[in-house]
């Protein structure tokens, strides 16, 4: 038989998740985790480039994991750790480092956004965000990298290292392929359709958070910008109401042709309710067995570690195999 292909991703524990995050990576992530070896990450090194209060990185950090669960991923057939755990991420960064140059980092739109946003912050870890996520991909020899659209340049880059370092010192790592899936690869805010929803958003009424409750979801929809007109259809012009349509099929898995007849000469309000129902019909039984899997950090705890042993074997193959064609001495045991 043949071996699976290697499937990596990782979301960061940076916040609670959106549904942005869910239909981005999540959703995904269930659907494609039994056709590969897949591999699933709790990027928390990538978390601490932005101020993080101690206390609630490590609360965001078991909330993160539950959620995983919560949505399907299995933590038997696929491994599930803390990246922070594995050191060979923070040392494959440090080679990878080396053959990448600081023109290739400081023109990424994620690390210009950021230091935008975080004037009083703009560290070397931003800047270097997308080095320590090549060196997560290329230490499992992955194939398949299922990334939101908005992470499509940083997988560029890890091809770039990848295919570099392959160059220079000969083959040594698999060039990984990046995967958008078809719709809602982009989940806009609610509050400004033309900017992406971000888990750090100030504004609660911009996303739906994972852990919002029914009630929650319905009045925030009810709120969510929409445009001029009266048509429910999605055009250029009317960013909104193509934004909540897009997210309505996501979560109804119908095509978008279906949605549009079925609200023909409907109103924004009924719309509006139809799109909250859809979406607290998946996202109330997920936050419910999250919250339950969450009361048991034995268990979230067992899981990490069990995963982060089976990701530990994996990587060190790579890491060795880099340290040797570097021409780092091999250490010698006993
Ligand atoms: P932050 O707001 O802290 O920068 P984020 O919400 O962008 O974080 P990440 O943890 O960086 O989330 O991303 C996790 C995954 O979710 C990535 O694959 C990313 O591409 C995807 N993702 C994030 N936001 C969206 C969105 N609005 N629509 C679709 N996918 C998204
Ligand atoms: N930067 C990613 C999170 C991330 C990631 C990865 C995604 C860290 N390491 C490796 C895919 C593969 C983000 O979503 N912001």
């Amino acid at each position: 038989m043949e071996e699976k292909k290697v499937l990596f991703s990782a979301i960061q524990p940076s916040g609670i998740l959106t549904i942005g995050n869910y239909l981005g990576a999540l959703k995904n992530f269930r659907r494609l985790q039994s056709d590969y070896r897949s591999i699933f990450s709790l990027a928390d090194l990538h978390t601490l480039t932005v101020r993080q209060d101690p206390a609630v990185l490590k609360k965001n950090t078991y909330e993160l994991a539950a959620l995983y669960l919560a949505c399907g991923i299995n933590p038997e057939e696929s491994v599930l750790f803390a990246q922070s755990h594995v050191s060979a991420h923070a040392e494959l960064t440090w080679i990878l480092n080396t053959v990448c140059y600081p023109g290739e980092l400081s023109r990424m739109t994620q690390f210009k956004d950021k230091s935008a946003k975080h004037e009083d912050n703009i560290n070397m870890g931003l800047m270097d965000y997308p080095v320590l996520m090549a060196a997560d991909i290329l230490l499992y020899q992955t194939e398949l990298v299922p990334i939101g659209a908005d992470q499509k340049q940083h997988l560029e880059l890890a091809r770039d290292l990848a295919e570099r370092f392959n160059n220079r010192f000969g083959e040594t790592f698999k060039i990984p392929e990046g995967y958008i899936g078809k719709s809602a690869a982009r989940v806009m805010s609610l509050a400004e359709p033309e900017r992406k929803m971000s888990k750090s958003d100030a504004n609660l009424n911009a996303f739906i958070s994972m852990n919002d409750d029914t009630d929650t979801i319905m009045r925030k929809f009810k709120r969510a910008v929409t445009d001029s007109g009266d048509k429910i259809i999605a055009s250029a012009d009317k960013p909104g109401i193509t934004n909540l349509l897009t997210i309505y099929c996501a979560f109804t898995d119908k095509p978008l042709s279906e949605a549009e007849k079925e609200f023909d000469g409907k109103g924004y309000g009924e719309f509006k309710t139809a799109v909250g129902e859809a979406v607290a019909a998946v996202v109330d039984p997920i936050r419910c067995e999250k919250n339950r899997i969450l009361a048991d950090k034995e268990y979230i705890d067992g899981v990490l570690k069990d995963g982060a042993e089976r990701a530990e074997r994996l990587a060190y193959k790579t890491l060795a195999k880099v340290y040797k064609k570097v021409g780092l001495l091999p250490r010698r045991r006993g």
